[in-house]
C-alpha cells in the first residue's frame, strides 16, 4: 500500500493546479486551495524576498495547504560563442522590428541548487508541500526540508528518474507524461528522451515506486483524473486546464489561442528555452532552417524574451510564449473553485 495522497497533502480532492510559472499566481493557488485541492505557486523568476510576500499574501486569505516550486537544472555554464552565434541567427528577426539583439545573454530563472536564499526562506515559511522540477537538490537540502516538516514532491519522466525521486527520500512523484504543456522537468544528464506518454508512464511508475503517484500531461477533466488514478495514480497535477481560470495571469493573447481550440495543435521545441517544451507554435518553433544549437536553458530563454518584447512593441505576437498541453481545447473557462467543484462532480460520476 502506498502512503494515502490526501493524507500526505491533508487536502480533500487528488487534484493538483500545477505550478506554472508566469500563469499561477497567489490568487489562483489561494482558490484551488480553498476549494479543497492543492494550489502550487512557481518561484519562476521570483527572487526569495518576492517569494516571501507572496507566501504571506496567500496566507492572508487561506490556511489550507498549498505548494511551492522549484526549479532544479544545472546551473548554466554559459558558452559565448554558441550565444554569439544563436544571436547572429536571430538578428534578422530582431531588425524586421527596428530592434537590436542584446548583446549578451543571461540565465533567466536561477536554480534552486544554486539558491540558498530560497532554502532560507522556505525553511523559514514552511509551506505545506514543495515541488522540485528538473531533477533534485542534494540530501543534505532534501534532508533540512523534510526536517522542517514540508511534503516533498518531484517530477519524473522516466522509470530511472522516478527511482531517483524515490531514493531521495521524496514522498510524491509526479508523472511528467510526453502529453504535458510547458517543460515536463526532464532531469540534466539524460541522453535521448523517451517521450514517454502519461498513461503508460502511470503504469510503468507503479511497477517501479512505492510513493504515491500524481499523473501529469493531457489530463483535463475528472474523467481523465478517474482513468489515470484507474491505471495506479493517487491523483493530478493539471496545468493547461487552469490557464482559462481568471485568476491565472495568462496573457489575453494566451487565452485567445486556448479558447481557439481545434484550429491550433501544440508541439515541442527547444528553441525558447533551451529544453524542450510543448505549447502552441510561434515562429521560433517553426524555423528550423540555417538554426545553429540552441544556447543551454535557461539562457536561450533571455533572447526569446528579448525578441517578443521587440516584437510585441510593434503589435506583433508572433514571438510570443503560449505553453499548452495536448489536451487545451478542453479547457473551460471559469472560477478555478468552480473548476475544482466540476472536476470533483465528474470524477464521482
Ligand atoms: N511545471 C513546473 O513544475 N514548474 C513550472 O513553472 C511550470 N510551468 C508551466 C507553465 C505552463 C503554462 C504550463 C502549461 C505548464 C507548466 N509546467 C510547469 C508543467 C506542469 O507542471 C504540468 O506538468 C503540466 O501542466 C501538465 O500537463 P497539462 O498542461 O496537460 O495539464
Amino acid at each position: 500500500m502506498r502512503p494515502d495522497l490526501k493524507t500526505l497533502l491533508q487536502i480533500d480532492h487528488p487534484i493538483i493546479q500545477a505550478p506554472m510559472a508566469g500563469v499561477s499566481t497567489p490568487r489562483l493557488v489561494i482558490e484551488t486551495s480553498n476549494a479543497g485541492a492543492l494550489g502550487s505557486l512557481a518561484v519562476g523568476v521570483s527572487t526569495a524576498e518576492q517569494m516571501r510576500a507572496l507566501i504571506g499574501e496567500i496566507r492572508t486569505r487561506t490556511n489550507k495547504p498549498f505548494c511551492i516550486n522549484v526549479f532544479c537544472h544545472r546551473p548554466a555554464q554559459g558558452d559565448a560563442a554558441r550565444e554569439a552565434a544563436w544571436l547572429a541567427y536571430l538578428k534578422p528577426h530582431f531588425e524586421a522590428f527596428n530592434a537590436t539583439p542584446p548583446t549578451t545573454l543571461r540565465e533567466t530563472y536561477r536554480s534552486f541548487l544554486d539558491d540558498p536564499d530560497m532554502l532560507a526562506m522556505l525553511l523559514e515559511t514552511r509551506p505545506h508541500a514543495v515541488s522540485f522540477h528538473f531533477g533534485l537538490p542534494t540530501a543534505d537540502v532534501i534532508a533540512q526540508l523534510k526536517n522542517a516538516g514540508i511534503v516533498l514532491l518531484a517530477s519524473a519522466t522516466s522509470p530511472d528518474e522516478a527511482r531517483q525521486v524515490e531514493a531521495a527520500g521524496v514522498d510524491i512523484v509526479v508523472a511528467q507524461g510526453y502529453e504535458a504543456g510547458g517543460h515536463r522537468g526532464v532531469f540534466d544528464g539524460v541522453g535521448k528522451d523517451p517521450a514517454i506518454g502519461t498513461f503508460a508512464l502511470v503504469r510503468l511508475l507503479a511497477q517501479t515506486v512505492r510513493i504515491p503517484i500524481v499523473a501529469a500531461g493531457g489530463i483535463m477533466d475528472g474523467q481523465g483524473i478517474a482513468a489515470a488514478m484507474q491505471l495506479g495514480a493517487s491523483g493530478a497535477q493539471m496545468g493547461t486546464a487552469f490557464i482559462l481560470c481568471p485568476e491565472s495571469s495568462a496573457s489575453q493573447y494566451h487565452r485567445r489561442l486556448i479558447k481557439e481550440g481545434n484550429v491550433h495543435l501544440t508541439e515541442v521545441t527547444a528553441a525558447v528555452s533551451g529544453r524542450d517544451a510543448r505549447g502552441l507554435p510561434n515562429r521560433l518553433f517553426q524555423e528550423t532552417a540555417g538554426r545553429p544549437p540552441v544556447p543551454e536553458y535557461s539562457i536561450a530563454y533571455d533572447a526569446a524574451k528579448a525578441l517578443h518584447a521587440a516584437a510585441a512593441k510593434a503589435g506583433n505576437m508572433d514571438y510570443s510564449v503560449n505553453w499548452a498541453g495536448q489536451g487545451f481545447p478542453l479547457a473551460r473557462e471559469m472560477p478555478a473553485a468552480d473548476l475544482v467543484r466540476a472536476l470533483v462532480q465528474e470524477l464521482k460520476d
